[in-house]
């Protein structure tokens, strides 16, 4: 059955439920989470923010080669995770790290891969997180995939696919989108629209009204939201997320948030955007208007306050201790989980190394 098209178009302006200032405006369509919610989202924002500030710090230790930061996405990040029941899975992208935190992978298996460990760090099937995908838009199809197994046998699963806003350029998000559609997938996509690809800006990624009005091209509602504002993002998300779950098929949902830092500390953003333009962002920050919105209904005191300050240092300390420590490579790990089988020119490769490794300790030249 094909949904009326004016059903499937976002609305002209994202959703929101909390203004900057920290007022609630109260939506017909989506509930505002309650305060106990808002809460727990707080203090995540609270810990996602300082484990950001932490990378960006380990990263000029030398202690992790890279770290793409969601520095002012907090909102996004928190929210994907938390509007996910445990039996759902996530594909997130390199971005996405304090999503895959908040979902309950310690910050130090997170992290290993970009302080260049050879693995992935944590078990996706344990947490139910698929690897951070750094190929853009592979990990909308795997998703996809994943649904459709889920759908073929029988799970009750929803399934969210994430996405920055350079990636809906990619060929693998059309075609994600697409099959979810054709197939009635219970899928949410979420993209991260954070205004830049690297250097790139939006107007130079697409001609359409909004990445949201893509959805209706493929036969599936597009919804908008502030993403800066994690009461709505929770909402929109939940709502997806429980369309999908009914049956109710794959929904495209666009967050307008804003990337403050460079791309990476590869990364020198002041050769293409103005120091204004950030400074107005910085003003938005998703942090400022959850804890005014907590602050002005009575539920967040400095106690409260002390106490989710505390318990984020508490994470930051550990991640810090775990990227201090010296680990001792073994090299044969290279060889071990390549093949359940290891081929003779490996074998032959391997013994080549260790006979290496045995001159090198023995000083032979
Ligand atoms: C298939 C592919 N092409 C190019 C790149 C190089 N690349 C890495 S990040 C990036 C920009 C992605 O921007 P966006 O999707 O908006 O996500 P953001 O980094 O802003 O979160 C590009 C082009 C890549 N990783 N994969």
């Amino acid at each position: 059955m094909t949904a009326p098209a004016e059903t499937l178009l976002p609305r002209d302006e994202p959703v929101r439920l909390i203004d900057p200032s920290g007022t609630l405006r109260d939506d017909a369509e989506y509930p505002t989470p309650d305060v106990a919610d808002l809460l727990a989202a707080h203090a995540a924002l609270v810990t996602g923010r300082r484990i950001n500030e932490q990378c960006f710090a380990l990263v000029r230790q030398g202690r992790l080669a890279v770290y793409p930061s969601s520095h002012g996405q907090e909102a996004c990040q928190v929210a994907a995770a938390l509007a996910l029941a445990d039996g759902d899975w996530m594909f997130p992208t390199y971005r996405d790290s304090v999503s895959v935190i908040t979902r309950g992978v310690s910050p130090a298996e997170a992290l290993v891969l970009l302080r260049g460990d050879w693995h992935g760090g944590y078990d996706p099937h344990e947490y139910r997180v698929a690897p951070q995908a750094t190929p853009l838009a592979t990990q909308l199809l795997h998703a996809v995939g994943r649904a459709h197994a889920a759908t073929l046998q029988g799970e009750d699963m929803v399934v969210l696919a994430m996405c920055g806003d350079g990636a809906t350029s990619e060929g693998d998000f059309h075609e994600a989108l697409n099959f979810a559609a054709v197939f009635h997938l219970p899928v949410v996509f979420f993209v991260q629209n954070n205004e830049f690809a690297i250097s790139v800006p939006l107007s130079r990624q697409t001609a359409a009204p909004s990445l949201a009005h893509k959805a209706i091209g493929y036969g599936m509602p597009g919804e908008r939201v502030d993403g800066n504002d994690v009461a709505a993002v929770l909402a929109v998300l939940r709502s997806a997320v429980s369309r999908a779950r009914d049956g109710g098929g794959p929904t495209l949902v666009e967050a307008h948030t804003y990337r403050m830092l460079a791309h990476t500390n590869a990364d020198d953003d002041t050769r293409y955007r103005e120091r204004s333009e950030v400074a107005a962002w910085v003003e938005r920050d998703p942090l400022l208007r959850s804890r005014a919105y907590l602050r002005e209904v009575g539920a967040l005191d400095d106690v409260t306050e002390e106490r989710f300050t505390a318990d984020a240092e508490r994470v930051a300390a550990a991640l810090r201790d775990a990227m201090n420590a010296e680990v001792e490579p073994d090299p044969e790990d290279l060889f071990r989980f390549v093949y359940a089988e290891r081929p003779q020119h490996l074998q032959r490769q391997w013994m080549g190394l260790q006979d290496e490794i045995r001159r090198d300790t023995e000083g032979v030249e």
